[in-house]
């Protein structure tokens, strides 16, 4: 099996290039940007095949498809990051949307034939009511932010693809996910970072929190890739599958079980620069749907996520 990842470099995308490597059958091939960081896949670069590719330039996708031919294709490429898509809207939605056009596009065109799996994420729900938790993939798409729209654009591109064309496209929408080499924008590892930083003697003992009353629905990165694995073994062309732990953790829970791990007294300080304009209060997904046809189940307990995660930071601090 030969295996695209796009935006390998990525969070997710170094964890899901190490699950194939991990199988051995497979050839992993994987697009980069120029200048992308490649500290995520330092340790494994060498068994992967990369092919610089920047998403929004179609020309670029075609030459790298028509170069690879992948059975699979993953797209991770994307502006990954909610806050980042107030402040840069335009590039968001170009990045995201066009980019995944570009890759149908070119799929289309060389008349390859691929399962191609697209991660949607529960920022498509958005604003979810209580009655409505847990979130099942019927529940309205009400999203809250210019990331989240571009989720929206991307899943209802899979469905129209396949529907038009027939492109083989399944459509994961994924609840939290962290693990190691979660960027630290995000709210596990913002967290993490700090503590580790305390911990060296490089910060004072106090921590900068956002909202700590939201609920959301984590799960580990590594149970998520394996999730997207099985999503195009397991999975129906044109469908759509929650990727989700069902249940709910508050934001103040995580921190409580870092702060836990970590051993460390300190104060907390709410930082309005990290409150978001709109934030959505209740994420909890049902993964009734997907679970049905693929057995998945998330295997690594949170609480082994966050030491791991723990350990990334005390390894890349100085
Ligand atoms: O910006 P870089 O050099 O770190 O590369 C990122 C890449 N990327 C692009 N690749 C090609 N052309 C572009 N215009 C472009 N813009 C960004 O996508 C990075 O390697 C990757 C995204 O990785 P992360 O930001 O770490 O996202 P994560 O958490 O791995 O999410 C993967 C997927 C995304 O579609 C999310 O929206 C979804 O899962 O939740």
């Amino acid at each position: 099996m030969r295996v695209l990842i796009t935006g390998i470099s990525g969070f997710v995308g170094s964890h899901l290039a190490e699950y194939y490597l991990k199988q051995e059958k497979h050839e992993v091939f994987g697009t980069i940007k120029w200048r992308s960081n490649p500290e995520n896949i330092i340790h494994f670069k060498e068994k992967l095949k990369l092919y610089e590719c920047d998403i929004k330039d179609a020309f670029a996708m075609k030459t790298v498809l028509s170069a690879i031919k992948p059975d699979y294709i993953f797209h991770l490429a994307a502006q990954s990051y909610v806050p980042f898509s107030w402040r840069a809207p335009q590039e968001t939605l170009t990045t995201n949307i066009i980019g995944e056009v570009n890759l149908f596009e070119a799929v289309r065109e060389l008349k390859l034939e691929p399962l191609i799996h697209i991660a949607g994420s529960s920022e498509e729900y958005g604003l979810v009511h209580p009655e409505e938790i847990p979130i099942t993939e019927t529940n309205p798409l009400r999203p809250l932010s210019p990331y989240a729209v571009s989720k929206v654009a991307q899943d209802l591109l899979g469905h129209q693809y396949f529907k038009s064309y027939g492109l083989k496209i399944i459509r994961t929408r994924a609840f939290n996910h962290t693990g190691p080499r979660r960027p630290e924008v995000f709210v596990t590892s913002t967290f993490a970072k700090q503590l580790i930083e305390i911990e060296k003697g490089k910060r004072k003992p106090k921590i900068y929190v956002g909202n700590l009353n939201a609920v959301r629905d984590f799960t580990d990165v590594r149970d998520v890739v394996r999730a997207y694995s099985l999503a195009l073994q397991k999975g129906v062309p044109g469908e759509v599958y929650n990727i989700a732990s069902g249940k709910g953790l508050k934001i103040k829970e995580l921190l409580d079980k870092l702060l836990e791990l970590s051993g460390i007294d300190l104060t907390i300080e709410e930082d309005p620069e990290r409150l978001r304009p709109s934030d959505v209060e209740l994420l909890i997904g049902s993964p009734e749907k997907f679970q049905k046809i693929s057995g998945w189940q998330p295997e690594i307990p949170i609480e082994q996520t966050l030491k791991d995660l723990l350990d990334y930071w005390r390894e890349k601090i100085a």
